[in-house]
């Protein structure tokens, strides 16, 4: 099948679960990186496209489709004929990988993001903020243990789009967040075995690769600058 997309994107988790997808379907794109540390995202002529302003995004020739979870889902129904990271509408796997995938939406894309928030970049050291939403990511990851203590995957036997849009996230946890999956063994081994499949490792270079040690850097300086703040909960 044709396809005419383009990708905006940077190298963030929500970005990644679209790169991931498209390798994964082996579908050609154009990527335009958004770098979104100079508001590029917040441009009149982006907010065309997302009019949240945030990435990632796609167009598909005149299709606008903005959420990562509304992509995956986009492409999945359109291009995955073969079911090759999704199941068919109707049965029960794809009930599960709907779930599965609405889980991370709602639950670790926005909680671990506010964990990312009080944690690195915040204007004021709230350690009540970085309890509660580091406390909470831990909590939905012992979730994702116990459904991969009895299924290995997601949605079921098959890697799916459910997987793709978490494992950006948790896999990236214990250099950001210093979160120890060792504590979570079905879900580490899910991270590493999904590591290894080289539509993930391409997937996750786009719009760059970012090397392991400067991500580190930045996240330990990040973590250094609000821990050197007086913490300003009022109690
Ligand atoms: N729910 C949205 C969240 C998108 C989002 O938060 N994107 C971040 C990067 S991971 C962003 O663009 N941040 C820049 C900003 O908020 O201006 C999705 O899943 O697509």
């Amino acid at each position: 099948m044709s396809s005419d997309i383009t990708l905006y994107t940077w190298t963030t988790g929500n970005g990644f679960k679209v790169s991931i997808t498209l390798e994964e379907l082996g579908l050609p794109y154009k990527t335009e990186a958004i770098n979104i540390s100079t508001n590029r995202q917040k441009e009149e002529w982006f907010l065309n496209i997302n009019p949240n302003g945030r990435i990632p995004a796609i167009l598909d020739g005149g299709q606008r489709v903005f959420e990562s979870g509304a992509i995956m889902t986009y492409l999945v129904d359109k291009y995955d004929t073969e079911r090759k990271i999704s199941y068919a509408p109707g049965t029960p796997e794809h009930v599960e990988q709907t779930c599965w995938l609405m889980f991370q939406m709602s639950g670790i894309g926005p909680m671990q993001g506010q964990a990312n928030h009080f944690r690195f970049f915040a204007g004021a050291r709230s350690d009540y903020g970085i309890k509660r939403y580091i406390e909470e990511t831990k909590r939905l990851y012992s979730v994702l243990e116990s459904r991969l203590q009895e299924s290995t995957y997601l949605a079921g036997e098959k890697f799916t789009i459910a997987d793709i849009a978490s494992y950006p996230w948790v896999s990236g946890a214990p250099v950001s967040l210093q979160i120890d999956l060792s504590e979570f063994p079905a879900l580490n081994k899910w991270v590493e075995e999904i590591g290894k499949r080289p539509a993930v490792q391409k997937g996750v270079a786009v719009p760059h690769f970012w090397p392991q040690e400067d991500m580190a850097e930045l996240f330990k300086k990040c973590r250094a600058n609000i821990d050197a703040m007086t913490n300003s909960d009022q109690h």
